[in-house]
């Protein structure tokens, strides 16, 4: 059969997996989204349903104050005695740190956080003879990179050991997101370098010994698209590996898709990528052939499995608390879910604010090719749609109510550039936004009663990474703001189709 990578779209960076009960657990970073560590599950490896997150209460996750690409650093989800545990890192809040939290049901809610008094951040955990071992990437005493490794108790979190460095890695900048496994008679350590840009990579040790000394794989970088040039998938990096259900290995690390071969600018964030792993007669493993493509013919996988990607997102066929997400910390009092429609008061907080609580809620892009319509009737301030990456980049659609009269307005925040591009004054309080974009361009536009009018375009890369900085990838917003915070504001009818 063939897939196509990346197999989690939209920016879902930083995977990590484990197999428990016939089916495939991955998790990844969430940032300062709320709820968060998104936790997706499948039953053949290349088509997954998101089932919601592992941190869904303020005592889990505290958000306030976190900034742009703050929060929610790298996760690591382990199944170990019937029991799932998920490590990850609350990067910028006073009660941040690395912590983990454990459920009996994946379905259900996650534990309080335990805290690991040890620092860095991309933690990971590792079972073995009933002793828990805590990892995560800092420095030495020379200040060079290293991964450090402790005992915990896993039931509080204490540290039954010192720190202890593992490794060094092989002299790439940005040594994380190290994983542990005991496969036949080796400890393989397997980690990120480079950086979670266009240099990333994934490199691998191993060692009879669970403390070292660790002796690197000569073929290192195992995989790395750092020498495609030209070839949209890039940034491979951050993986964790799988042994399935057929014995077959894999690794699942994170990529990104450039806006076109010769272009490297990426606004949908890093995604999920598949590889196939295979270990020699000498128990060392290869990945792919060094590099992630954007498809791959595989037979480990049976030929009946087709790989689907939901291309239709509505009100109707989601869920509140799963495909959407709030920025920061949200007030239940300003928002109600209907089943075909939003309502969302103004918070007082705008989307231009940094480290704001703006009324926001949205879904992850998942596509360049796209098509968005909504409804909204603005009784207060301004109901819209944002093109968000972070608050000063951001493309707002919008129907604003000014006095007694009303205007549908397109408002471009690229940087220190805060440009109303377009606006169209309108008769009434209702109008339907069009959103439409392809890889290059997003196009703005609305319909007042069944007439359209195109307001302007804006180029993808004004929103990117590679401008923006920054972890996440671009999020389709709802919001509220301005006006009185006394009315709600209505959304209906919203339709997010990607034209794969
Ligand atoms: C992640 C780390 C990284 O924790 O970025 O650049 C952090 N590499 O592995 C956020 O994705």
């Amino acid at each position: 059969m063939t897939y196509k990578n990346p197999v989690i779209r939209g920016y879902h960076p930083d995977p990590s997996i484990c197999r428990a009960n016939g089916k495939y657990f991955l998790v990844t970073s969430s940032f300062q989204f709320f709820p968060g560590v998104t936790l997706f599950e499948s039953d053949d490896l290349v088509n997954w349903r998101q089932i919601g997150y592992c941190l869904t209460r303020e005592s889990q996750l505290p958000l306030d104050n976190t900034g742009s690409s703050g929060g929610i650093y790298a996760p690591t989800i382990r199944f170990n005695g019937g029991r799932f545990y998920m490590v990850t890192t609350n990067v910028g809040h006073e009660r941040g740190g690395n912590f983990y939290v454990w459920t009996d049901d994946i379905y259900g809610e996650w534990s309080e956080p335990v805290f690991v008094e040890q620092g860095g951040i991309d933690p990971s955990l590792y079972f073995e003879n009933g002793r828990a071992y805590f990892m995560s990437n800092g420095t030495d005493t020379d200040g060079r990179n290293v991964i450090l490794q402790c005992e915990i108790d896993i039931v509080t979190g204490k540290k039954l050991s010192e720190s202890k460095p593992l490794w060094h890695g092989t002299g790439g900048r940005y040594l994380e997101a190290p994983h542990m496994y005991k496969i036949g008679k080796y400890y393989y350590l397997m980690a990120a370098e480079g950086g979670t840009e266009y240099g990333h990579m994934i490199t691998y040790a191993r060692s009879d010994n669970l403390w070292g000394p660790f002796v690197p794989y000569a073929g290192n970088p195992v995989i790395t698209n750092r020498n495609l040039g030209g070839y949209e998938l890039q940034g491979i990096g951050h993986g964790d590996l799988l042994q399935d259900e057929k014995g077959n290995w894999w690794i699942y690390a994170l990529g990104f898709r450039q806006i076109h071969k010769w272009m490297t600018y990426h606004h949908l964030g890093r995604e999920t990528c598949l590889i196939p792993v295979t270990f020699n007669e000498d128990a060392w493993f290869t990945a792919g052939d060094g590099t992630a493509l954007l498809t791959v013919e595989t037979n480990r996988i049976a030929q009946t499995v087709v790989q689907q990607f939901q291309n239709e997102f509505t009100f109707a066929n989601t869920r509140w608390n799963r495909e959407w997400q709030f920025m920061r910390s949200h007030r239940k009092e300003n928002y109600f879910f209907g089943e075909d429609c939003l309502k969302i008061k103004s918070s007082g907080d705008t989307l231009d604010v940094p480290a704001g609580n703006p009324a926001f809620i949205g879904l992850h892009q998942k596509e360049f090719n796209m098509d968005l319509s909504v409804k909204v009737k603005t009784l207060d301030g301004e109901a819209g749609v944002t093109v968000y990456m972070d608050e000063n980049h951001h493309y707002d659609l919008a129907l604003i109510k000014s006095n007694d009269a009303y205007k549908v307005i397109l408002r471009l925040n690229i940087g220190d550039i805060k440009h109303e591009r377009a606006s169209v004054s309108v008769a009434h309080n209702e109008a339907r936004l069009l959103i439409r974009s392809d890889a290059i361009n997003y196009s703005f536009g609305c319909a007042i009663d069944g007439k359209e009018t195109i307001l302007g375009t804006a180029q993808t890369k004004y929103l990117s990474s590679e401008v923006a900085g920054g972890f996440t990838g671009v999020i389709l917003g709802l919001y509220s703001q301005g006006g009185g915070m006394l009315l709600f504001n209505e959304f209906t009818d919203f339709m997010c189709k990607y034209l794969v």
